[in-house]
């Protein structure tokens, strides 16, 4: 699995809402790690990487922002505005994050620990081994 737009049901009454995470169930892997992005900035992209072992949802649960996935053949746009949605982006996959609104807080779950060794940083290297990974 590449991309894919997950829909999280929501419990809601007159007090509000509430969703809930779960490895294996509404989240396609094993949760090891979860960090947030908040005070970034509308003109200041982030990401320009991709992973060669980490699956991740990203989850706007706060503002909006987008997010451009690439596969190294085709590049697809998502804005994420909606807490109750999260962008699966699997291994191999270019992202760039941009136009964060001002309130915007982007949740993110992963499946592995951090580590600077996955990062494929240089796009070059990106094309090289995406190729590899999809021919094997
Ligand atoms: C991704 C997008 C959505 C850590 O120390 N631990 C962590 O778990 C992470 C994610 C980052 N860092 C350090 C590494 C850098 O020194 O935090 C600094 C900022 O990370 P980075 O420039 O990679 O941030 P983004 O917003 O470009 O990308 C991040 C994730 O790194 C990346 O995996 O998919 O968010």
């Amino acid at each position: 699995m590449e991309n894919s737009l997950i829909d999280f049901p929501a419990n809601s009454d007159e007090r509000g809402s509430l969703i809930a995470l779960e490895q294996f169930k509404n989240i396609p892997f094993e949760i090891k790690r979860v960090y947030y992005l908040f005070g970034t900035k509308h003109d200041k992209a982030r990401g320009f990487h991709a992973h060669a072992d980490l699956e991740q949802v990203l989850i706007c649960v706060s503002g909006s922002c987008k997010v451009r996935v690439d596969n190294g053949k085709k590049k697809t746009e998502y804005e994420l505005n909606k807490p109750n949605q999260g962008l699966f982006i699997g291994k191999y996959i270019w992202r760039e994050m941009f136009e964060f609104s001002a309130d915007c807080i982007l949740l993110v779950l992963a499946n592995n620990y951090f580590d600077e060794n996955d990062y494929i940083r240089r796009y070059e290297d990106f094309q090289l081994e995406v190729s590899k990974f999809y021919t094997k």
